[in-house]
């Protein structure tokens, strides 16, 4: 049976126990305290402005998970996977043995870093979406020449302006200029790339492939259109690879993702008054090889009746809650992709098993092209939803 036509699953095709929960998350899982500061110097010497807030609509949580548990394929969007538990959950994931995107990309960026940052040449304004404090980010920054400043641009306020005072202590000459904006709408940047250089996105984790393909191609073209003239997109891609190493990625033996994924629960518990029983639900990702995507599913153990805000849900036993699409493009389908976005690719680096990528792209869209069909992807895409 297939999981995704159905979204119901066999109880016998499930081993994995929801006592992963209190196993996770352990001591390997960097934790960031809520509150605390880099160190306990002023921020005044530094070059951090303060956020721009372009007051990004957070108010759709219960009307989303209300709509997405009534329909007949229960699911869940997944940008709700993020509150602060859920992000310290996503870190520890990231470093996992099992979960090769994090370190293979940064193997990436490692071995090519001269290169890359050859392709972008001087002066550039590095605009993030999805903010990042990580290793990824200040390597980059790190390599770049003559860099002009640094655009973090994240949906969590208070995630934003940590990872922001974090990246002007490390970078004390840079200027660092946080927006507060969902990325995946149209958003502003006020300062504008120096005249003799020119913005690039760095868009890294193959968080693209959250999104179903005309999707992503919608939010590159939004990017295309937030790069500006002369502007180039520098992204990391998760390519298709054996089923047995997608499988273990998003099923690890830790049970981290498993504690990612029921934390959704946890948090509409916590923040919509919902009851969802946890040890009645189990995680489940499996690789949809027709789709080339992991499907992550939280599926119901047993019949059971939810109440969310006075609604009651009805689950029977093996009903599967899919709460995570992640697709892994082929390079060709990537580049046909980005194409129908206003993108054109330079180069491409891999590793050696051909398991990740990172693509550099440029384009010319004048602002208000792309068929003059602002943020949306052109016309004759075959991405296009039917
Ligand atoms: C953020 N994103 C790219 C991750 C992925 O691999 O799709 C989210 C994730 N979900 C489970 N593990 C990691």
């Amino acid at each position: 049976m297939s999981i995704n036509r159905a979204w119901m699953l066999d109880r016998s095709l499930l081993d994995t126990g929801h006592w992963l929960l209190e196993r996770a998350p352990t001591s390997n899982t960097p934790v960031a305290k809520e509150g605390m500061m880099p160190d306990s110097t002023t921020t005044s010497s530094l070059r951090l402005s303060e956020v721009h807030d372009q007051r990004p609509d957070s108010s759709h949580f219960l009307a989303d998970v209300l709509e997405g548990l009534t329909g007949p394929e229960k699911s869940i969007p997944c940008k709700y996977l993020y509150d602060e538990r859920g992000s310290r959950l996503f870190d520890g994931i990231c470093g996992l043995e099992e979960y090769y995107p994090t370190r293979t990309e940064m193997e990436i960026l490692r071995r090519n870093i001269i290169e890359i940052a050859d392709c972008a040449g001087p002066a550039c304004q590095v605009v993030e979406p999805g903010s990042g404090s990580g290793t990824k980010t200040k390597f980059l920054l790190d390599h770049l020449e003559d860099l002009h400043s640094y655009v973090p641009v994240d949906i969590s306020r208070r995630h934003l302006a940590r990872a922001a005072e974090d990246l002007a202590r490390k970078f004390r000459k840079l200027r660092v200029t946080p927006v507060c904006a969902d990325f995946t709408q149209p958003f502003e940047i006020a300062e504008s790339p120096p005249e003799h250089g020119h913005r690039l996105i760095f868009f890294p984790g193959s968080t693209i492939g959250n999104f179903m393909p005309h999707r992503a191609g919608e939010i590159l073209a939004l990017l295309a259109e937030v790069a500006g003239p002369r502007g180039a997109l520098l992204i990391g891609v998760d390519l298709p690879k054996d089923q047995e190493v997608l499988e273990r990625a998003y099923n690890d033996s830790k049970g981290i993702t498993a504690a990612f994924n029921l934390n959704l629960l946890a948090r509409i518990n916590r923040e919509l008054g919902a009851d969802f029983d946890l040890s009645g639900f189990e995680h489940h990702a499996v690789f949809n090889s027709q789709e080339s995507r992991i499907e992550m599913y939280l599926v119901s153990l047993r019949r059971q009746t939810v109440t969310i805000a006075e609604e009651e849900i009805e689950f029977q036993a093996g009903q599967a809650i899919c709460t995570e699409w992640s697709y892994k493009h082929d390079l060709s389908v990537f580049e046909e992709l980005a194409s129908y976005a206003g993108w054109k690719r330079q180069q491409v680096w891999t590793d050696d098993r051909d398991w990740f990528s990172v693509q550099y792209f440029t384009h010319d869209i004048d602002l208000g092209g792309l068929d003059a069909q602002p943020y949306a992807l052109k016309q004759q895409s075959p991405f296009r939803p039917k």
